[in-house]
């Protein structure tokens, strides 16, 4: 064993005291934080299923096109942009009880196939999850069965990951749209308080 000779001691703790200062100076807006004083406590895996309206055209639409595809130079709606703000609901059933709505945008962005880009969210207002939401963004490919990621969430649904199910339950084209939706979430939250 080497001894530390005691001057060098107090080198070492000039250079520790040093070290936390130079820390603390340049970490002024981040904080070290336990996830325990988020409440993260037990991640839990569930599983939501509804179904997807969307109503294309008629008195109430759900959906808009703002972008329309260039006429030329372009397949399968190339570069078509729309808005949507479609219910969710627990059946396929048009009455069915409303769980939430999915709202965001959706861009076709395959030159190739009819596919577009989705940038949803996902609003929930039944039960324990209203308020909450979760971001889904990808790739989908409307005539298959799709898989598209759960990018995060809020409320219940904090830091959530994971990814939906997506398959046309029933396609009226130009009237309406039916998704089966399933998702597989990984969250935290649990009640009111998160
Ligand atoms: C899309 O496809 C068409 C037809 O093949 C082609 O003429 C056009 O250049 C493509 N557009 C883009 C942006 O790749
Ligand atoms: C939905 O409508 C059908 C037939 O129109 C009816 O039998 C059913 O009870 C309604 N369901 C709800 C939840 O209102
Ligand atoms: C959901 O929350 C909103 C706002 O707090 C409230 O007005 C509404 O009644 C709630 N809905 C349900 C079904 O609990
Ligand atoms: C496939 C297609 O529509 N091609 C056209 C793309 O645009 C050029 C120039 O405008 C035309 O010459 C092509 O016929």
């Amino acid at each position: 064993m080497t001894q530390i000779h005691p001057k060098h001691m107090y080198i070492i703790l000039a250079i520790f005291l040093f070290s936390l200062f130079i820390e603390g100076e340049s970490n002024e807006f981040a904080t070290s934080l336990p996830p325990k004083s988020l409440h993260l406590k037990n991640e839990k895996l569930t599983h939501l299923h509804f179904y997807w309206h969307e109503i294309i055209n008629g008195d109430h639409p759900t959906k808009v096109t703002v972008v329309k595809a260039p006429p030329s130079n372009t397949t399968n709606f190339f570069g078509a942009i729309t808005v949507l703000d479609d219910a969710l609901r627990v059946g396929p059933e048009e009455n069915s009880t409303i769980v939430g709505r999915a709202q965001g945008m959706y861009a076709a962005s395959d030159n190739t196939t009819y596919s577009i880009s989705m940038d949803l969210s996902l609003k929930f207002t039944e039960g324990i999850y209203n308020g909450s939401t979760l971001s889904i963004m990808g790739r989908n490919q409307i005539s298959l069965p799709m898989e598209v990621p759960i990018v995060g969430g809020t409320g219940v649904f904090r830091f959530a990951r994971g990814y939906t199910h997506i398959k046309t339950y029933k396609h009226v084209p130009e009237v309406f749209a039916i998704i089966d939706m399933n998702l597989y979430v990984y969250h935290y939250g649990d009640s009111e308080k998160y």
